[in-house]
């Protein structure tokens, strides 16, 4: 999951004011400690850890609450309001329209692999789409790019003997309405990876230069930045690798603090772990409220339509659809993190309950096809003797046939349990949620 670690503290800190009786000096200093711990764990500078901190008890200890609103949510809000702003600047993605895009970063960044997240990025979002491989450094990079492109259909220009030519040779050939350019790392902005991305941008002229930077770095993120910033003028980040280190916190708000956006955030090392970065959804995210629409999105992406993702998040479903709709969210991402995008539901469900491997779905088909219509609207009627026909009649064990029936029922359960994250929209926190201008569809 992503930032896991901070995720959960900053949750905790959120259920702690809830959980106050007053909200007097020491409570907001104890609050503020509490953030300040879980910022710094995160790697995040202390300088501006501290600047916040005092930002948020001036607010709260000093001024008024906006006219209805209690201190107790004045000091969530604020909190929320802070943090978002702390961890990035205003939302700002890409365009969807015909561009050049140029990647550049440091050595094992993520590069290669962010472009091909950004390749599937555009296509699913109706742009033809072309990769260059202007990486002719380190050996076998040009074919690690083909074989991203083959797996996508999306193709690889790479004729020419050195970048320049290559980028050249695409502008010429490629009729691709977004054309991204990889280009080589170096282990630090020397003088020879400063001259070839500048030869690159000469040649290229892109319409965006983004920077990928690992989430690993943590603070040292900001130096590398302002490095690339002041050599080609970046015009946004993208800090990759969010889904596995502690540091990403101040990676993102070191990241934020340079000249250029963070656009994008990768979460994972396959193609659809590509998000476009929002600070308030993220941050949302983060303490439990979910993000609904980053989930419609995720939904859209893997061709399931708002109707159907919004009837899973109902409970409004038969063992047809849940078969059906486990394997379109398994095209989604990993389940682990999918889940903790739905209002009140990240904390509650077992992470393995859903991740279903591509062998029990073939046989949950098989299954699916032994049984009557009558059956599949009604599960509740498979008593023992039809479970032993199915399981015949599929070729799988009865004990197949009685954990998808398990799995079923857990997953029903559960989602009426949450309401399909209704709570969130009458409930104690709906009021609170408007005030911070979250939407949960
Ligand atoms: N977990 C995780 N791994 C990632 C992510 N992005 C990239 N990686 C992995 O990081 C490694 C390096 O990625 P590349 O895309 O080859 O990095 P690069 O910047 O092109 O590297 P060079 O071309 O050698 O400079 C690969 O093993 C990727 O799978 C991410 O968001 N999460
Ligand atoms: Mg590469």
């Amino acid at each position: 999951m992503v930032l896991e670690k901070l995720g959960s503290s900053l949750k905790q800190t959120f259920r702690k004011i809830t959980g106050l009786g007053v909200v007097d000096k020491a409570a907001v200093e104890a609050v503020v400690r509490d953030l300040q711990r879980s910022l710094l764990q995160a790697d995040v500078d202390v300088a501006l850890v501290s600047e916040l901190s005092k930002t948020i008890k001036k607010k709260v200890l000093e001024e008024k609450p906006p006219a209805g609103i209690t201190l107790k949510e004045y000091f969530i809000k604020t909190l929320y309001d802070e943090i978002v702003s702390f961890l990035g600047k205003e939302k700002e993605s890409l365009e969807l329209k015909p561009q050049r895009i140029l990647l550049i970063g440091l050595f094992g960044s993520g590069k290669t692999t962010t472009a091909g997240k950004l390749a599937k990025w555009f296509k699913t979002r109706g742009l033809s789409t072309g990769l260059v491989a202007c990486d002719t450094h380190r050996p076998a990079a040009q074919e690690q790019l083909e074989q991203i492109g083959k797996s996508l259909g999306v193709p690889v220009y790479k004729e020419g003997k050195n970048p320049k030519d290559i980028a050249k040779n695409a502008l010429k050939t490629a009729k691709e309405d977004v054309l991204i350019f990889d280009s080589a790392g170096r282990n630090a902005l020397d003088k020879e990876l400063a001259e070839e991305l500048k030869e690159l941008k000469s040649v290229i002229k892109p319409d965006e230069i983004l920077l990928v930077i690992p989430a690993d770095l943590g603070q040292a993120a900001r130096k590398q930045t302002e490095e690339f910033e002041r050599l080609v003028g970046i015009r946004g980040i993208i800090v990759t690798k969010l889904d596995g280190t502690a540091k990403g916190g101040g990676a993102l708000v070191a990241s934020s603090l340079s000249g250029a956006k963070v656009k994008f955030i990768g979460t994972g090392e396959k193609p659809e772990d590509l998000e476009a970065y929002d600070p308030q959804r993220f941050v949302a995210r983060l303490i439990g409220y979910g993000d609904l629409q980053g989930l419609l999105e995720k939904a859209k992406e893997a061709g399931i339509t708002e109707d159907t993702a919004k009837q899973i998040l109902e409970g409004k479903f038969t063992l047809r659809d849940f078969v059906d709709q486990i394997s379109q969210v398994r095209q989604m991402g990993s389940l682990s993190k999918i889940m903790d995008m739905i209002p009140g539901l990240g904390m509650k469900i077992p992470k393995d309950m859903l991740d279903v491997q591509e062998d029990k779905m073939r046989k949950w088909e098989h299954i699916m096809k032994s049984m009557t219509p009558e059956e599949r609207e009604n599960p509740e009627i498979l008593n023992f003797s039809r479970i032993q026909r199915i399981a015949k009649g599929s070729g799988v064990a009865e004990k197949d046939v009685r954990e998808l029936l398990k799995n079923y029922k857990q997953v029903k359960k559960l989602v009426k349990v949450t309401k399909g994250g209704k709570a969130f929209k009458r409930g104690p926190f709906a009021r609170l949620a408007k005030q911070m201008g979250l939407n949960f569809g």
